[in-house]
């Protein structure tokens, strides 16, 4: 599979301000890798101010269109990647099959163990958003998210969930995990909406 690997672009113009280029993929999150035996009862479950809630086994989110995307990370700690190949759904299309509510504003990506963040629908919407089960052609790893995490790259990295079960469509902004501690509510690496008194 082609995954845009091709570096026709230099960094210039590229990297967010105070931002360093790595190589390497760094891990980062809060508490714990989970561990998945099977994905037999993995689920994600798509609820909240919508019309058609849904509940997706792994096999039915695989047989949805796929689509494969090329981006540049950066993380809020400093370090940015760029071109990393991406595979998996849009989040656009799920957006479509759920068909939210006029009053559906924001939506909140809830992960195992109760991990969260928000984002607008619109910045879910967006043809770049994705929710990937592969990173440069390969599955993802347990530590990078497995199976599946949230790709949002106009963003800065957090609000990428990692081991992604939920997505809930609100009319409120509610702040997640590092938007409770801190964080800015949207995130913009362009201007550097690192705290939210930035
Ligand atoms: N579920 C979950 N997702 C998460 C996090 C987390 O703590 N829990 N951390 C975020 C942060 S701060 C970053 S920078 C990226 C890191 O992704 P990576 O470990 O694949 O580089 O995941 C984001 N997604
Ligand atoms: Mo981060």
């Amino acid at each position: 599979m082609y995954f845009g690997k091709v570096r026709n672009k230099g960094a210039e113009g590229r990297v967010p301000p105070n931002q360093n280029v790595t190589t390497t993929f760094p891990v980062l999150h809060y508490g714990n890798v989970p561990v998945y035996r099977s994905l037999d009862d993995w689920t994600l479950r798509i609820y909240g101010l919508v019309e058609n809630e849904l509940v997706l086994s792994f096999k039915e989110l695989m047989e949805l269109p796929q689509m494969t995307s090329s981006n540049d990370i950066h993380c809020v700690t400093g370090w940015s990647r760029l071109d990393n190949g991406w595979e998996g759904v849009a989040a656009g299309e799920l957006v479509r099959m759920a068909k939210p509510h006029t009053e559906a504003k924001y939506v909140i990506l809830h992960a195992e163990e109760g991990w969260s963040t928000n984002v607008p629908l619109v910045d879910f919407a967006r043809e770049t958003s994705l929710l990937a089960h592969s990173h440069d052609g390969k599955p993802l790893t347990p530590e990078h998210g497995y199976p599946l995490r949230a790709v949002i790259p106009h963003l800065y990295f957090w609000k990428s969930a990692k081991w992604l079960r939920g997505i809930e469509f609100s009319a409120e902004n509610k702040p997640g995990f590092w938007e409770e501690n801190g964080y800015h509510m949207y995130g913009d690496p362009w201007k550097e909406q690192r705290m939210s008194w930035d």
